[in-house]
């Protein structure tokens, strides 16, 4: 790393009233939580690919994901979907994962791939298919607690097709019923994450389609409950960093599942597309931290920064390497917006002078700045270029083909 270019940096920053040392220490606090589906096989509604070397169970998916962390320092946690990831000792992986320096984060109940459950689960209108389902959730609040993971997060594929085909207020019932029944068993340190998607694979109603949704059931169960964010569940033109900011006010945002998405929920590699967008995220998060209000700075502390995706053509573990980085990216320079210039501009009336004051942060070049915070935490100044000089990629291809996949 040039020492040069650290200090111009230090010296420009410094001058627009920036403390890189409070910049790097936020930068230093950033975890960000891999998951385990994005190591295995997966694919479109059209393939599942088979590629070679990829993971063949949850133990080797813990494998793929320390690497990531040993390079960026940025990954100590990964989700776990279950029964994608379901295993006869859960402490046993949690001891494997913890050998390799990692945790096991969320647990993720999966309640869209059995058969009964094509016409919803925990909203199904067959009682018995919304008890399995419902007992779904309950084994996963025992697995959280095997675990030791804080959050239980919740997706649900259950909606409908056509009009008329199920009963939109009876479902929005037996959703809260079931959920219900899982809050009450879950321990006080828990976390209920629940996740919106407005479409797909239901197209005509989603049970849970947008955060005002979730963030209602939220409140109805209680303050274990929040609203989690995945950034590719959103309409064309949906400006998510409004609804980021509306929830952290109101102390509901749990978590977020990263990704980025041209179309629909295509799940690419977060930045790829929109790193504006996730920059703007950050600094919605970053200014209710700087609020005196210490509910709202203790909610931002709280949020689960997750990826959610799933690599298809490119190579699993550069991928989510580039994706951490690419999160990390976008915080750094968010984190050179100089709020009282902004609140200054505001006070002013200054539209234009608001704007510049939040777009320029953005287009600074941070590289020095990543170069040198690497450099005190002893990690490789290029982390991409670290592992891809390492042999892993290589070694793992003795795993074959007909690994782990979804
Ligand atoms: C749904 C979803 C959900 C997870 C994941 C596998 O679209 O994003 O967060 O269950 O897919
Ligand atoms: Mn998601
Ligand atoms: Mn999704």
């Amino acid at each position: 790393m040039s020492d040069k270019a650290y200090a111009l940096f230090e010296e420009q920053q410094q001058a627009r009233g920036i403390d890189l040392g409070w910049v790097k220490q936020q930068l230093s606090k950033l975890k960000i939580e891999t998951p385990s589906w994005g190591y295995g096989d997966s694919g479109t509604r059209f393939k599942v690919f088979q590629k070679t070397g990829v993971p063949r169970n949850p133990f080797e998916k813990f494998e793929d994901a320390a690497q990531v962390h040993k390079y960026t320092g940025l990954a100590p946690s990964v989700a776990i979907h279950i029964p994608w990831d379901k295993v006869d000792d859960y402490g046993k992986l949690r001891s494997h994962a913890e050998g390799l320096g990692l945790a096991i984060g969320a647990v993720n109940p999966n309640l869209f791939q059995e058969e009964e459950y094509e016409l919803g689960s925990v909203t199904n209108a067959d009682a018995a298919i919304r008890r399995k389902a419902t007992d779904h959730l309950l084994e996963c609040v025992d697995i959280a607690k095997a675990t030791g993971s804080r959050e239980l997060s919740l997706w649900f594929a259950d909606g409908t097709n056509y009009p008329g085909q199920g009963d939109i207020r009876q479902r929005k019932a037996w959703m809260q019923e079931a959920l219900t029944e899982m809050y009450k068993a879950m321990t006080p340190e828990m976390r209920m994450l629940i996740e919106y998607k407005f479409f797909e694979p239901a197209f005509y109603h989603t049970d849970l389609a947008d955060w005002g949704m979730a963030y209602n059931l939220a409140q109805k169960l209680g303050p274990q409950a929040e609203v989690l964010v995945d950034t590719g569940h959103h309409a064309q033109g949906t400006n998510i960093e409004h609804i980021v900011a509306y929830l952290i006010d109101e102390q509901r945002l749990g978590g977020f599942h990263f990704n980025s998405r041209k179309y629909a929920d295509d799940d690419l590699i977060v930045g790829s597309v929109n790193p504006y967008e996730l920059f703007l995220i950050f600094y919605q998060i970053i200014g209710a931290g700087l609020d005196q209000d210490a509910g709202v700075r203790r909610t931002v502390e709280d949020i689960a920064y997750m990826i959610d995706q799933s690599h298809n053509i490119e190579q699993k573990i550069p991928a989510m390497i580039r994706s951490v980085l690419n999160v990390q990216t976008q915080y750094a320079k968010a984190l050179l917006i100089n709020h009282e210039e902004v609140a200054e501009a505001q006070r002013r009336a200054d539209v234009l002078g608001a704007e510049d004051a939040v777009r320029k942060a953005f287009e600074f070049d941070v590289t020095p700045l990543l170069h040198a915070l690497r450099e005190e935490q002893g990690l490789p100044l290029d982390p991409m270029k670290a592992y891809l000089d390492t042999s892993y990629g290589k070694d793992i291809l003795v795993r074959g083909k007909g690994g782990a996949s979804w």
